[in-house]
Parts: C-alpha cells; structure tokens; sequence
C-alpha cells in the first residue's frame, strides 16, 4: 500500500494494526512593513480566536522577531485559515503574508 499512513501496518493482525494521529500544521504570520499592527491585531482574534492580550503578544513577536505561531491545525483547517488571512490582507490592501509547516 502507498499511503504511509497505513504502510507499517500490513501483515499485522488487526488487533494489531494503529493509525497514526493526523499530520499537523503550525500557521504562521510573516512580517512586513506596511501592515498595520492592529489589523494584525484583529486578523489574529477573528480567525484564530485568540483574546486580544495573546493577539498583541503573537503581533508583536512576528513584528519583533518575523515570524510568530498563529496555532496548530490539521491540513486542511491550516489551509483555510491560510487563505483567510490572505483574502482579509487583500481586501484591506494589505501585503499581509502567511504560511503553513508541518508540525515535526
Ligand atoms: N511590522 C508591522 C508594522 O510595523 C506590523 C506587523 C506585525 C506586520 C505582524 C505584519 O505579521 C505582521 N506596522
């Protein structure tokens, strides 16, 4: 079988056999110049429900340090989130940048 998820398992009795949890994604917001802080601010507390004390603590550290963890999802919830942000930022003509990694 190719999916790898199931690979280990063949020949193993089905008692036996465990799938492994779901491959997770961290979200993270890049910084840049133009973007207004507190449109960061409320991009953070309107798709990734932080409170607004963690949204400023998540702002700032990608202000301060260029890149900053927006939460861990499963694939496609980091995808969507991703686009969100993306479709927010280019609404508002804001060259806001945001990307997903695996969570090794
Ligand atoms: N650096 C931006 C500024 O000084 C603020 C900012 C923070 C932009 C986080 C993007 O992901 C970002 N206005």
């Amino acid at each position: 079988m190719s999916n790898p998820q199931y690979q280990d398992n063949v020949g193993l009795a089905p008692e036996k056999q465990k799938l492994r949890p779901p491959p997770m994604y961290k979200v993270l917001l890049l910084n840049d110049d133009y973007t207004p802080m507190d449109f960061v601010v409320q991009v953070l507390q309107e798709i990734f429900h932080l409170d607004r004390e963690r949204a400023t603590s998540v702002m700032l550290q990608v202000h301060n340090e260029g890149s900053g963890v927006c939460g861990v999802f499963t694939r496609d919830i980091a995808e969507t989130k991703v686009m969100q942000v993306h479709e927010s930022a280019r609404a508002h003509h804001h060259p806001l940048k945001c990307v997903m990694e695996e969570n090794k």
